[in-house]
């Protein structure tokens, strides 16, 4: 498989600073040897412009979001990943998790496309649900077309469907945010399903509840996984997915072969232990494509 990899250095969407160095801690994890030891073309596209915030007046402002500055970045991926051969495979790094308002819609390069959010989180928080203010709490909301009519008009009128969305993972939902994912209609798993469940059905209906779409993208929050397996997040939630079950859930998907393309977000390695997070991150890409034991 031809694949691609963006890095989008932003924490302007978080709460907590050092996600942006999210990018580099992938690519020091070995990302890119590691896929084209699987057998894979890998190309580095670098990084799209994101504004340094020490640079803005808006830095001393507590709660600022930082949307001007958060558009241009998200446009600026959008349009990188838009050009891409659609046989090729995107993975774009984060940054925090509103860099996927650009990656999504650029990855989709224009056709319908499933989304499985991996995450402790739900991100559909509007700017007038959200608690904090911050947009990596929001992609979702605006990537089906919610909130503010900048965000989420990044790539035009095009939006993902509710229906087509799957959440795995989440422990951390608002209030407010309950009752927009319930109104929207978007299929979620709790961690208490997952306990319940189980990973692999979960993964089999996720497919199947997907089965009509030819394009998948995986958003990979690492704060889906147990804090005690990925350290380095801004936001650890506690109760999170095993080590094992993050890569069986990689592991069904690659046995699939239907996803298209893939986000790895909120790694923040000032605050991990010896980049273990993002290798942990890179060690669930490998799995998604193709990694095999036997
Ligand atoms: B992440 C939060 F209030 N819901 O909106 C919010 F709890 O991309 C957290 O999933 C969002 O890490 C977390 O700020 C965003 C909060
Ligand atoms: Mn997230
Ligand atoms: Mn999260
Ligand atoms: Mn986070």
């Amino acid at each position: 498989m031809d694949i691609s990899i963006l890095g989008i250095p932003m924490d302007l969407g978080a709460g907590r600073r050092g996600v942006d160095m999210g990018a580099s801690a992938l690519r020091n994890a070995h990302l890119a040897s590691t896929l084209r030891g699987l057998g894979h073309t890998v190309t580095d596209l670098g990084d799209v412009p994101v504004t340094v915030p020490e640079t803005t007046d808006k830095f001393q402002d507590q709660g600022l979001v930082f949307l001007d500055e958060i558009l241009s970045a998200c446009s600026g991926t959008y349009q990188r990943l838009r050009d891409l051969d659609v046989g090729t495979f995107p993975i774009s790094l984060g940054g925090d998790h509103s860099v996927s308002m650009g990656t999504v819609p650029g990855a989709a390069r224009g056709r319908r496309t499933g989304v499985i959010w991996v995450d402790a989180h739900a991100d559909f928080n509007t700017p007038s649900s959200s608690p904090s203010g911050n947009i990596h709490g929001m992609p979702v909301a605006h990537l089906v077309g919610l909130g503010d009519d900048r965000l989420s008009s990044i790539a035009g009128g095009w939006h993902v469907r509710p229906e087509d969305i799957v959440m795995i993972g989440l422990r951390s939902v608002d209030q407010r945010e309950r009752e927009l994912v319930a109104e929207a209609g978007i299929k979620t798993y709790t961690m208490k399903d997952v306990d319940q469940l189980g990973i692999t059905r979960i993964a089999q209906e996720t497919l199947e509840r997907l089965s009509h779409l030819e394009r998948l993208h995986i958003s990979f929050d690492a704060d889906a996984l147990d804090p005690t397996v990925c350290p380095g997040v801004g936001t650890p939630v506690p109760g999170g997915l095993s080590y094992r079950e993050g890569h069986l859930l990689m592991e069904l998907f690659a046995e699939s072969g239907r996803v298209t393309s893939l986000d790895i977000v909120e790694v923040n390695p000032i605050l991990d232990t010896r980049n273990k997070t993002a290798e942990v991150m890179v060690g669930m890409a490998a799995s998604l494509l193709g990694q095999r034991i036997l």
